[in-house]
């Protein structure tokens, strides 16, 4: 007992800490045996001082001191020098030479890439893009396009009712109404967004998108939508024949659709055309008077030009896209053919 035991402890804790090296797990064991604060050997050490006679504690009592400091300083050097080690090995285990990991790219939807082309055009044209609410008002879905009452167009199977009265927007039109009621003209504008109609099958979805165009001045004519139509189809289309067939719509008078030739065959006739060698692509007319009168617009003054389109019919025409509701499905391996 007493200072040689001191000495006998402190060669053998330096040869243990020596044999340990740098290994993590050798020096916790080091830790634990000699300063460990339930049963390490400087705890041991300190409890034998009570038992010393009187005259060796002041000696002893130094001594131990000495010993407690150097245990922990070694092993905090010990420690240090272990954990650089250890995240030295780490760093060496990474490949700098590896190329990075890349995020996943995103791509945009067929339908938003044809609306930004369409809207291209026309901004280009001088249109200005506009949009509105999809609840609509029976007012400016039906009534101020002149679609009045008992007209099949508001029958209970193709609209969406809500309980106010109100509709989901069966067209986009009623936001040409509502531009024609709170600006006056000239207008030049587009209209793209979200239709409703009550048909779900191979070719309709019960949402699909439109892109719409109104334009009201002093002396419009006919003249006008066809050069328009048939330049704005020459730009999405190239290499096709254009075609005016007489139709009928409520809001415009007189009407056409507008069909191109078969962008799959090229007029020869195949299955896309059924046959036809040709396309239908738009809707369009004069803007009836009676929509004017209703809008506001002094009908006596001015005249104009509507059309319409279905965007998503288009997406698919262009894209090849065999059916309608792989479109509105989600699936990734779609929409990353667009990438
Ligand atoms: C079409 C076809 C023909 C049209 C008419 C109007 C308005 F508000 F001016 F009366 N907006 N859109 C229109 C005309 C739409 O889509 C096939």
């Amino acid at each position: 007992m007493g200072l040689e035991r001191l000495a006998e402890v402190r060669e053998a804790f330096l040869a243990d800490l020596e044999a340990a090296g740098n290994d993590p797990e050798a020096l916790e064991a080091v830790r634990i045996r000699y300063a460990g604060r339930r049963s390490g050997l400087l705890q041991e050490l300190t409890a034998a001082l009570r038992e010393l006679p009187p005259e060796q504690k002041r000696d002893y009592g130094r001594a131990l001191n000495e010993l407690k400091k150097l245990v922990e300083g070694r092993l905090k050097e010990a420690a240090a020098a272990a954990g650089s080690r250890k995240a030295a090995a780490k760093v060496s285990t990474v490949d700098v030479t590896l190329p990075g990991r890349r995020p996943p790219r995103g791509a945009q939807h067929p339908v938003h890439l044809v609306r930004r082309r369409i809207e291209n055009i026309f901004l280009r044209m001088g249109y200005s893009v506009e949009d509105g609410p999809e609840v609509e008002d029976d007012w400016h879905n039906f009534e101020a396009l002149n679609i009045p009452p008992d007209h099949p167009a508001r029958d209970d199977q193709d609209t969406f009712y809500m309980p106010s009265g109100h509709v989901l927007r069966t067209h986009t039109s009623p936001v040409q109404a509502r531009v024609m009621e709170r600006q006056s003209p000239p207008i030049r504008i587009v209209v793209p967004g979200r239709v409703y109609r009550r048909d779900s099958d191979l070719r309709h979805s019960p949402m699909f998108h439109q892109i719409e165009g109104l334009v009201v001045d002093e002396g419009i004519t006919f003249g006008h939508l066809k050069a328009t139509l048939e330049t704005f189809l020459h730009e999405l289309f190239s290499d096709v024949a254009v075609r005016f067939r007489p139709s009928y719509f409520p809001f415009t008078e007189p009407s056409a659709e507008v069909d191109i030739t078969c962008i799959f065959c090229g007029g020869s006739g195949c299955g896309v055309c059924s046959g036809s060698g040709w396309i239908e692509i738009l809707g369009s007319g004069m803007v009836d008077p009676r929509v004017f009168e209703k809008v506001g617009v002094d009908a006596e003054r001015y005249t104009g030009f509507a059309f319409g389109l279905g965007l998503d019919r288009v997406a698919m025409l262009v894209h090849g896209i065999p059916d309608l509701r792989l479109l509105f499905s989600g699936d990734q391996r779609l929409t990353r053919q667009f990438a």
